[in-house]
């Protein structure tokens, strides 16, 4: 009888041990600052380079205010790493952040994933603050107000998603959603990255209205592919060439993590899927097989786990028990934890 309920005592403290140790191990980066006022210690978290500094009224941040050939970055000092080390699982993130640009010709700004190793304080005078001589695996969202011939850019106020080079892989025109990114007027980005679905969408709107249905570009890309297991920082990044455009960031979240399973089976974006993309049905079902097939063989492993551990537990515990004081044996567990 003691042994009998003893060794469930036990296995249920294993189990709570396995559980918290896959929660310990959860990858995720999060921060939300409202404003970059003293009060909000984003220093703790975020840092300045190049010209990024604290805007006059103390509550944003500044790139590329005034200045010829200035360049900034504003960025999150922990990488962020793709695939989870230990469950090699994919990370999702989102990504927000409200800003104003003014002024014309500058390159706008843009919100950059870029190697860990890269050297943040280095400016080489190419766009974007980054992108002079230098070949690297990177991803950007350019907000762009300038009309670049050189990378066929339709005009000076659109959205591009750039992979490893200043050529957008894709654009959409700001124009047509009745916005201006330079118009000196608060607006707000999402960008969103679902690690199952590989989908990487971008949204804008004006300040204070809600977050559209409709992305305003959409990407498929397997992140975890571009980076394996080399970690990444996020951040904000500007260069206004030659021109005194002022960009600012008034307020930035995000987050990151290995979505829970019933989001994976939810698109981001259900108006988005009906009738269209139905490659990436097929692809998600066979996700789904896989998924299942490795719970399966995961959830048989841990079964004969458990299942040996009780049978060991039961010897151990049943040959002890003639010799124990019963007070000992409800200890037994937690020395053989260790
Ligand atoms: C901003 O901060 C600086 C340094 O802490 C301070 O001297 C200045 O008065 C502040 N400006 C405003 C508008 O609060
Ligand atoms: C962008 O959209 C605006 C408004 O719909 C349109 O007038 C303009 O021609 C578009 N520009 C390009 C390059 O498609
Ligand atoms: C300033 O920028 C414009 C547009 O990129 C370019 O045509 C012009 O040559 C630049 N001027 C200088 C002095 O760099
Ligand atoms: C499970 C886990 O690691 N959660 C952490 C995610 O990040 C926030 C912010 O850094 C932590 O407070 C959580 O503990």
């Amino acid at each position: 009888m003691v042994a009998f309920s003893s060794s469930r005592y036990l296995l249920a403290f294993l189990l709570l041990n396995l559980y918290l140790k896959v929660m310990d191990a959860d990858p995720n980066l999060t921060f939300y600052f409202k404003n970059f006022g003293k009060d909000s210690n984003f220093e703790s978290q975020l840092a300045l380079f190049g010209d990024a500094k604290l805007s006059r009224d103390n509550f944003s941040v500044q790139i590329s205010g005034s200045g010829v050939s200035t360049a900034g970055r504003f960025v999150c000092k922990k990488p962020l790493s793709l695939v989870h080390e230990k469950s090699r699982k994919m990370v999702s993130f989102s990504n927000y952040f409200t800003f104003s640009m003014s002024g014309v010709n500058g390159d706008g700004l843009a919100f950059v994933m870029l190697p860990s190793q890269f050297p943040l304080n280095v400016f080489d005078g190419g766009e974007m603050g980054f992108l002079g001589e230098r070949k690297m695996k990177f991803l950007a969202v350019e907000f762009d107000t300038f009309k670049n011939e050189k990378h066929g850019d339709a005009n000076g106020n659109h959205v591009g998603i750039d992979v490893g080079s200043p050529v957008s892989v894709k654009v959409s025109n700001v124009s047509s959603i009745n916005l201006v990114l330079n118009g000196g007027e608060k607006l707000q980005a999402w960008i969103d990255y679902e690690a199952s679905s590989k989908r990487f969408e971008v949204r804008l709107n004006k300040f204070g209205e809600s977050r559209p249905l409709h992305p305003l570009l959409t990407y498929s890309i397997d992140l975890s592919k571009m980076w394996g297991d080399e970690n990444v920082v996020v951040g904000l990044s500007s260069s206004s060439a030659n021109t005194s455009q002022e960009n600012s960031v008034h307020s930035w979240s995000f987050k990151s993590g290995i979505m829970p399973q019933w989001m994976h089976s939810e698109p981001l974006d259900p108006q988005h899927f009906l009738g269209k993309e139905e490659e990436m049905k097929v692809r998600k079902r066979s996700d789904c097989t896989l998924r299942v097939l490795s719970a399966l063989v995961l959830g048989t492993g841990c079964g004969a786990l458990g299942a040996f551990l009780v049978l060991l537990l039961w010897t151990i515990l049943g040959d002890r028990r003639p010799i124990m004081p019963e007070e000992f044996v409800v200890q037994q567990p937690k020395e053989l934890e260790y």
